[in-house]
């Protein structure tokens, strides 16, 4: 592969490539390597330990498909809490609502200082008011806060890795502490193409720790497979009551008939056990 490209595996055998302008920062933090591209076709590209985080291009499906069920489902969300999520690209869909507080929990301060230099587009919600940055182990921070939340949102990397434990049954029940009542989650879950079983499994335990708990599919072409999977997870809100009539703001994908579609499974997705 020529010096301009870069790539991400997928599997051992396969992946995507992007031919890059120019290389605009590569760094070892204190907890990854993080690399930015600067790319002809998809803008900037964030990596982090060789995997594309945000390209400029897409972000928006996955920022909005992670945001906007939680969200619109919930009917007066105003405490929001986002585990990872260091591009700001979360915050940015979080903070079009009528909140009183988000607090974003990234584990790399690396990581929020650099996008707020290169993604402008995603890290300019870091200025919002209503915004608190704080810089710990999100595992760690629900686990101690005494803060509840009415929508908390999930935005780690592959359940593979060092993001497996926000993938872990631990990790969601003591989510479930930091819910104020009639509280939402929205997670990010992984690519149904490649991590099947782990879906599987982790179907098991979070329909055993919430009363509503549901997949959800969107696309996200810079990711593996294409298509990426997320959760839906409250006590109380369904995610197919009805929602909000408004949309907040111009988005580019998300609206409530894509809402509603989302939470059609395909066969192989579908919860066998029943
Ligand atoms: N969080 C999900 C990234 C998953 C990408 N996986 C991969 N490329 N193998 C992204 C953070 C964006 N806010």
């Amino acid at each position: 592969m020529r010096e301009a490209e870069f790539r991400e595996f997928h599997t051992p055998a396969s992946g995507i490539f992007f031919r890059a302008k120019r290389r605009l920062l590569s760094e070892r933090t204190p907890f990854q390597k993080m690399e930015i591209y600067d790319t002809a076709s998809h803008g900037r590209v964030l990596l982090l330990d060789g995997l594309v985080q945000t390209t400029e291009r897409d972000e928006f499906f996955y920022h909005e498909m992670l945001v906007h069920p939680a969200m619109m489902a919930h009917p007066r969300p105003r405490s929001v809490l986002i585990i990872g999520g260091g591009d700001g690209g979360t915050l940015r869909e979080a903070l079009r609502y009528p909140v009183r507080s988000a607090v974003l929990v990234e584990i790399d301060a690396r990581v929020i200082a650099a996008c707020r230099k290169y993604f402008p587009g995603l890290a300019l919600s870091f200025k919002d008011k209503r915004a608190e940055t704080v810089v710990a182990d999100g595992n760690r921070y629900i686990r101690e806060t005494d803060c509840r939340f009415d929508v908390i949102l999930v935005d780690s990397s592959d359940p593979i890795g060092p993001s497996a434990v926000l993938h872990q049954r631990a990790f969601y029940s003591a989510l479930k502490r930091c819910l104020r009542p009639g509280g939402v989650i929205g997670a990010q879950a992984g690519a149904p193409l490649f991590h099947l079983e782990h879906l599987r499994r982790k179907r098991v335990f979070l329909k055993d720790l919430f009363s509503y708990s549901h997949y959800y599919l969107g696309p996200v072409p810079t990711y593996p497979g294409g298509l990426w999977c997320y959760a839906f997870l409250s006590d109380q809100v369904s995610p197919l009551r009805p929602l909000r009539k408004r949309v907040p703001g111009k988005l580019k994908y998300y609206n409530t008939d894509i809402h509603r579609a989302a939470f059609a499974l395909p066969e192989f997705l579908k919860d066998r056990r029943r």
